[in-house]
């Protein structure tokens, strides 16, 4: 067994808690990849909060970037020394992974938030030699060295990026790109509302511009935020506090309203007013993670005119083909996606967490150590 640190997620514990741990080697089937930089997402927070069906204690984190050190003997597309960036795990065999949706796996869930391997076992053990979940999203990147499953990771093409910065398209930055790329499909002149300015939100942003949309309309209730979506593409800039979002979209598009709308906030009546803004014949798309339970309120009439609402998962395509083409466009300065970021120590994960609720980081970045 092996020492790492990671930021553990306990029952009715607020904070992360960082700690030494205990980690088995590689079985068979999987990676053991070290770590250098995890993003942290929303989902690790609903998940510490208890509101996703993760079982805890738990090493979350499904946004890492790192090295791979060691692989299993059955392992053959991935060897020592391999960059890769770790985003979620599919089957691979099922209808949807095989047509090249494996967002869309029916094992997403067990897959992904069940935090173990098939078999149930985990490879951390805490200090009291207590079982640690793990293998959460595939990757557990919270930890400085964890068992990745293959499927969840992709080999890094060539790139200048430091790992801080790949980190992200694991999982929020490929949530807003492939979101407008691949599920809405936005054409060249077309009119886009973004309704939230985080990491997903602006990463729709870059996207609807390098896809040619004529008008992007961001609404955030934070300034320093719209302030960076102008600085991305934004065209119009709403105060998501002041401002009636629906009304003013009406307004800023002749009362017809945008041809497609990005949702990214989880707040219900956010996702309904994406779906208001629409245009007779438009797409929303439903990317933030709602509160348990909630439900989607949608003027039925509004539907008869051609409109439609879909939810959309981590870009809707295989990572493996999504990172690749954001990394070409950032080579050539069209996805300038290290503006979203900021960095912090793993030790500082909870100033990362006040910060990312506060909205003075957009993108949180935690640094492993070298353990
Ligand atoms: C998640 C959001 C909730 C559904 C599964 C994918 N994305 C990452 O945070």
């Amino acid at each position: 067994m092996d020492a790492v640190t990671a930021a553990v997620s306990r029952l009715d514990e607020e904070h992360f808690r960082v700690e030494k741990l205990r980690l088995e080697g590689p079985r068979a089937d999987e990676v053991l990849v070290r770590f250098t930089a995890a993003g942290l997402c929303h989902t690790d927070l609903e998940v510490a909060a208890g509101n996703l069906p993760t079982p805890l204690p738990v090493v979350a984190g499904h946004e890492g970037a790192g090295v791979v050190q060691e692989v299993g003997s059955a392992v053959i597309d991935f060897r020592p020394g391999d960059r890769v960036i770790a985003s979620f795990s599919f089957c691979g065999t099922c209808r949807n992974c095989l047509r090249g949706l494996p967002a869309y796996c029916p094992q997403h869930f067990p897959l992904n938030f069940g935090a173990q391997r098939a078999d149930g076992s985990v490879g951390l053990r805490d200090a009291a030699g207590e079982p640690v979940r793990d293998h959460f999203f595939g990757q557990s990147s919270f930890a400085s060295r964890s068992l990745c499953r293959p499927s969840s990771l992709v080999r890094v093409p060539e790139t200048q990026l430091p790992d801080h910065v790949l980190a992200p398209l694991g999982c929020g930055v490929i949530t807003g790109a492939g979101a407008v790329w691949n599920s809405l499909r936005v054409t060249p002149g077309s009119t886009v509302a973004i309704f939230g300015a985080g990491s997903v939100g602006l990463s729709a942003v870059m996207a609807a511009a390098v896809a040619g949309a004529a008008r992007i309309i961001v609404s955030d209730p934070l300034p320093s935020r719209l302030d960076l979506a102008a600085r991305l593409g934004a065209t119009d800039l709403l105060d998501g506090k002041a401002t009636s979002a629906v009304a003013a979209i009406r307004e800023l598009t002749g009362a017809v309203g945008v041809d497609f709308s990005v949702e990214s906030t989880g707040i219900p009546h956010v996702m309904s007013d994406a779906v208001a803004a629409l245009a007779p014949l438009g797409s929303a798309a439903i990317l933030g993670v709602p509160p348990p339970g909630a439900d989607l309120s949608i003027n039925a009439f509004a539907l008869l005119e051609g409109r439609t609402v879909t939810g959309s998962i981590v870009g809707h395509q295989a990572p493996a083909v999504l990172v690749p083409r954001i990394l070409g466009l950032n080579l050539r300065g069209r996805f300038p996606v290290e503006l979203l970021v900021r960095t912090y120590p793993l030790d500082e994960i909870n100033t990362a967490v006040e910060d990312v609720r506060s909205g003075a980081a957009v993108k949180a970045v935690l640094i492993h150590g070298p353990a």
